[in-house]
């Protein structure tokens, strides 16, 4: 058998001999563009799927974004924190999924689906602070086709006491500019094996409330329940019409987690946003101002269910007073998908979890 058919997919072969240079022909492309790979092939046999150029690309624009925004969030005065991992209790906000409980020291801890009321805790010590954190979310295994869920990812997770929305969306624009404007400058062979060509924008992105969206997708003839998180079916039919990035603002209240503020002028508003990618990529953050006071907190988790007695740590905190604050977490796996253009985000990590693929 010819040694080329013997070879498996992803396979790594040794050449010796002496090798005679050559000056490449102009005709010579030296890379060339490559495919996405099957999912559950890429992930079964991912010490395999790893070793392709077009994973080194992925990784190394990773690191470069990462790298950006490490560079302008320190440079802007933040403090990188270390993330929890595990705690007595975690982010209940997460539309749908299921947090993982271990045991530790004879207790139920939680691995941590978000580091949100963590966040809080240490406003009242460094009032800018920003974690690469670990999320576990085991989300349903519907969600395997999305390209936009993975069980184990990370967020850059900012939070800045006494900041309004405004402010921290306004860090966000720059945020997002800068690593834009970063992968395209140290990134360009990864983006031309990609086959990506990435958009230049400067300034700052469209805001739009949830009830301007709600009439938006109307129009389409998609009538929303406005009292609730928008569907990522309808998320992504709005990504797919815009073509900068964009802010959703002013959620209804009632649709989120209890962290976050009503708008006191309007109750039936949160001060809450989601940070949207054109493209049809969908939404990589969301975030807000922070409801910090033990009444609006308690009122908030009758609403939803949530018992106070869980959050004992947390309500006490609350008793003594904590800082207001607003902030939000950016999914970093979602953005080196948007980064690269790449159709699915298993790719966007090096030990891909995704709901639905063993
Ligand atoms: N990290 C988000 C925030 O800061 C919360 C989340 O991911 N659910 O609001």
């Amino acid at each position: 058998m010819p040694l080329a058919e013997s070879l498996l997919q992803w396979a790594t072969i040794s050449i010796h001999g002496c090798a005679k240079m050559q000056e490449p022909s102009p005709s010579t492309k030296s890379i060339q563009q490559s495919s996405p790979p099957d999912m559950v092939t890429g992930i079964r046999y991912r010490y395999r799927s790893i070793r392709t150029p077009r994973a080194r690309a992925i990784l190394r624009i990773q690191h470069e974004a990462a790298r950006a925004i490490r560079q302008f969030l320190d440079e802007a005065g933040f403090v990188e924190l270390l993330a929890p991992i595990i705690g007595p209790v975690t982010d209940p906000g997460i539309r749908g999924a299921a947090a993982v409980p271990i045991k530790f020291n004879g207790e139920v801890f939680t691995l941590m689906t978000s580091m949100i009321l963590y966040k809080q805790m240490v406003m009242a010590t460094l009032p800018r602070i920003y974690s690469f954190s670990p999320c576990v979310r085991l989300e349903p295994t519907a969600s395997r086709g999305t390209g936009r869920h993975l069980a184990e990812f990370y967020q850059v997770d900012l939070e800045v006491a006494r900041a309004s929305c405004e402010q921290v969306m306004d860090v966000g624009d720059a945020l997002l500019v800068q690593v834009l404007q970063a992968v395209r400058k140290e990134c360009e062979p990864q983006l031309e094996l990609l086959g990506r060509t990435l958009p230049l924008f400067s300034g700052s992105f469209p805001r739009v409330t949830f009830a301007e969206v709600v009439e938006m997708l109307r129009d389409e003839g998609i009538v929303l329940d406005s009292r609730r998180e928008l569907p990522w079916k309808a998320e992504q039919i709005l990504s797919q019409r815009f073509e900068t990035p964009f802010w959703i603002t002013e959620y209804p209240t009632g649709s989120r987690g209890f962290y976050y503020l009503t708008d006191p002028e309007r109750p039936s508003l949160l001060r809450s946003f989601d940070f949207i990618l054109p493209e049809g990529y969908g939404e990589i953050a969301s975030g807000g101002e922070r409801e910090h006071t033990l009444k609006g907190v308690i009122g908030k988790m009758h609403r939803t269910r949530e018992k106070p007695a869980k959050y004992k740590w947390y309500i006490d905190m609350l008793r003594e007073g904590i800082p207001p604050s607003a902030g939000f977490g950016i999914g970093l796996e979602r953005l080196t998908r948007y980064l690269c253009g790449v159709p699915h985000i298993w790719e966007c990590s090096p030990f891909p979890k995704v709901p639905g693929v063993i």
